[in-house]
């Protein structure tokens, strides 16, 4: 069951155009539209009145955080709020895909982990589609996903398919509101259709002549876990950029730099070949992944190319 912090009265399941799918607190879900200053997000507890046959939102709580994804134009859009955990779907890559060989999309995934530190959410880094790999490929991708664990993140290997690692997930699931992220045809709505079957959301079955998904997820929409907690299934990117992140900021998106921070020689030091850098020190004996380090690196210089 939901918990309705007071005096709030409905929880906003999704968007449709000027509408908003409300659920009330006997879990009855109406059509409200909202008062002109309030710009409601899937997430957002709000008050709402009846109206007409429907109802009108009047007020929201205030957040906790705002996750935005880039639309068709590469601005940022809000997709939703109040989320405490960022689910990174990727998928395993294909068995014969030479380019793939060495890793899963990593400079993505590092990319959604520095937005949900400067959230103040918790990532969970999830790899799907582990049936259709090797037993060498997997064991690449325990290495690569050793280098999350090391720094304190949950990661996980799925299959939707073979039902492997389901109940796991189900595990991290509890009592959260956690969003499905992540590239499309990844497995996002296969994810949430494994943990709850009864659902049924149509997923992306790509097309073999013409490469381009159907019934790809297009809403950001929240279901509600049987034992508590919040599921929202969210459309697939193609890249991820970062908005409103200072390059000063970005240091503070890579958990393992924190112990580190402030020890650099200068004050404002750009931890990118700097002298006297506490973060680059640490990298050079080992304490932080040279992976990570390159990956700072290379978003360091997208945020600066991209101003
Ligand atoms: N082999 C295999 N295929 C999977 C697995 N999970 C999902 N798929 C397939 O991958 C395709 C894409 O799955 P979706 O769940 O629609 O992917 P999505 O991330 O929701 O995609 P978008 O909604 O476009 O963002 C579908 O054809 C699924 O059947 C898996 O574990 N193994
Ligand atoms: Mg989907
Ligand atoms: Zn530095």
């Amino acid at each position: 069951m939901t918990t309705f912090p007071d005096p709030f009265n409905g929880l906003v399941i999704t968007r449709y155009s000027n509408f908003y799918a409300v659920e009330d607190k006997d879990g009855t879900i109406r059509q409200c539209v909202s008062r002109k200053k309030l710009s409601p997000l899937c997430g957002d507890f709000v008050t709402w009145e009846v109206s007409g046959d429907g109802g009108v939102i009047t007020a929201t709580m205030p957040r906790k955080n705002v996750l935005t994804r880039p639309d068709r134009r590469g601005q940022a859009k809000e997709t939703a709020t109040n989320i405490d955990q960022l689910i990174i779907v990727n998928a395993i890559p294909d068995v014969g895909d030479e380019q793939a060989h060495y890793a899963f999309n990593t400079a993505l995934t590092d990319r959604y982990i520095v937005a949900t530190e400067l959230l103040g959410a918790t990532p969970l880094i999830l790899l799907n589609k582990c049936d259709l790999a090797s037993q060498e490929t997997i064991k690449r991708m325990e290495l690569a996903l050793k280098i999350y664990q090391d720094i304190g993140y949950t990661t996980l290997l799925t299959s939707t398919k073979a039902e492997i690692g389901i109940e796991a997930l189900n595990n991290q699931l509890c009592d959260k509101i956690s969003i499905f992220v992540g590239e499309s045809g990844a497995g996002k709505s296969s994810l949430i259709n494994a943990i709850m079957p009864t659902l049924a959301i149509r997923t992306n079955v790509v097309s073999a002549h013409s490469g381009l998904g159907k019934h790809t997820t297009t809403t950001t929409v929240l279901y509600h876990l049987p034992q508590g907690g919040h599921l929202i299934d969210s459309p697939g990117v193609r890249e991820f950029g970062l908005w409103k992140v200072e390059a000063a900021q970005l240091a503070e998106g890579f958990r393992e730099f924190k112990p580190y921070l402030g020890e650099c020689r200068f004050r404002n030091c750009s931890h990118r070949h700097n002298a006297g850098c506490a973060i680059e020190a640490a990298a050079a004996a080992g304490k932080i992944s040279a992976a990570r380090m390159e990956s700072y690196y290379r978003i360091y210089n997208d945020l600066n190319s991209s101003d």
